[in-house]
């Protein structure tokens, strides 16, 4: 803990204050399986993310929170923060968050397939009938969700958002998030990953809509290797297939506490992850690493 004023917490993230206009934002090496967290952290899990998302800030064309990843004006630190936080650890900008998680989706998965199943709901107002699991479809779309900061996100149809945006800032941020996500999708697709979906957070900095949050991290996107996509099978996760496969194989229900993961899953886990870094960047993260110190 750091004795900067805390602002926030996710399940795997920290925010802090750093003054009027700035935040620390920090990813930690928490890991949630089946939406729990596990007991152990996966070392340099939080490193991995801030890597891509300072990837995806520095490519995408968009505006931005990021200011810096260096920490000296940040007070006060001792060096072991210093150390802890080093590549993990983003200055931002403060910003007012629009209260609305900009989910797009290029396949049909998750919560969607399964609205999908059940005859639609709200993501899957605009989609025709016929589809399999995993199908891409006819072309990306925007499915915003609300915050919910315990329990679930909750789908929201065309005419909530709407109500809860105003027609203006609706249209802003649809058109926003599908423009990055085609040039992430894009990106990924030449390095023979697919984006399944992914979620966007925006927040106003004076008028002007930035692009916050973490971005395009295999926390808050579905990315999937390109060779074992089949349309109508599940897909296996880049990141959270194999400690999920080992978890299954221990017999627990999903339900806490969850079971110890021996040394080797947590290796195992780890090298997912930064083969993830490896593969979308196309950067060595040794390299990350010796230069974020
Ligand atoms: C901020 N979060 C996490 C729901 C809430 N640049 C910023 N300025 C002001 N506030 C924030 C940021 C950023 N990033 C972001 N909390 C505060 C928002 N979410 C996380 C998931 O659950």
């Amino acid at each position: 803990m750091l004795a900067l004023p805390h602002l926030a917490s996710g399940k795997v993230r920290e925010i802090y204050e750093v003054d009027a206009d700035h935040l620390l934002f920090v990813a930690t090496d928490r890991i949630s399986a089946y939406d729990v967290i596990l007991n152990q952290p996966i070392p340099d899990k939080g490193r991995v993310l801030t890597g891509l998302s300072l990837h995806f800030f520095d490519l995408l064309d968009t505006p931005n929170h990021f200011v810096s990843t260096d920490l000296r004006g940040v007070e006060p630190l001792t060096e072991e923060q210093r150390a802890e936080l080093a590549g993990r650890a983003m200055l931002v900008r403060r910003a007012r968050v629009v209260p609305v998680e900009c989910v797009v989706r290029g396949y049909l998965y998750g919560s969607s397939w399964a609205e999908y199943q059940k005859g639609g709901g709200p993501t899957t107002e605009h989609l025709p009938p016929g589809l399999q699991l995993a199908d891409e479809l006819p072309e990306p779309i925007f499915t915003p969700a609300t915050k919910a900061e315990s329990g679930h996100d909750e789908n929201l149809t065309e005419a909530e958002a709407r109500r809860i945006l105003g027609d203006d800032l609706y249209e802003e941020l649809r058109s926003r998030s599908l423009h990055i996500y085609r040039q992430a999708a894009d990106y990924a697709a030449a390095r023979g990953v697919i984006l399944a979906d992914t979620k966007f957070e925006f927040g106003f900095v004076d008028d002007e809509l930035l692009l916050i949050d973490e971005v395009l991290t295999p926390d808050s996107s579905r990315y999937w290797p390109a060779d074992e996509w089949r349309p109508g099978h599940p897909v296996p996760s880049f990141d959270k297939q194999y400690v999920r496969d080992w978890l299954d194989s221990t017999g627990w229900d999903r339900t806490p506490p969850p079971p110890d993961l021996p040394p080797e899953v947590i290796e195992g886990t780890r090298r997912r992850y930064v083969e993830a870094y490896e593969r979308i960047t196309g950067r060595s993260f040794d390299e990350y690493l010796a230069e974020a110190r």
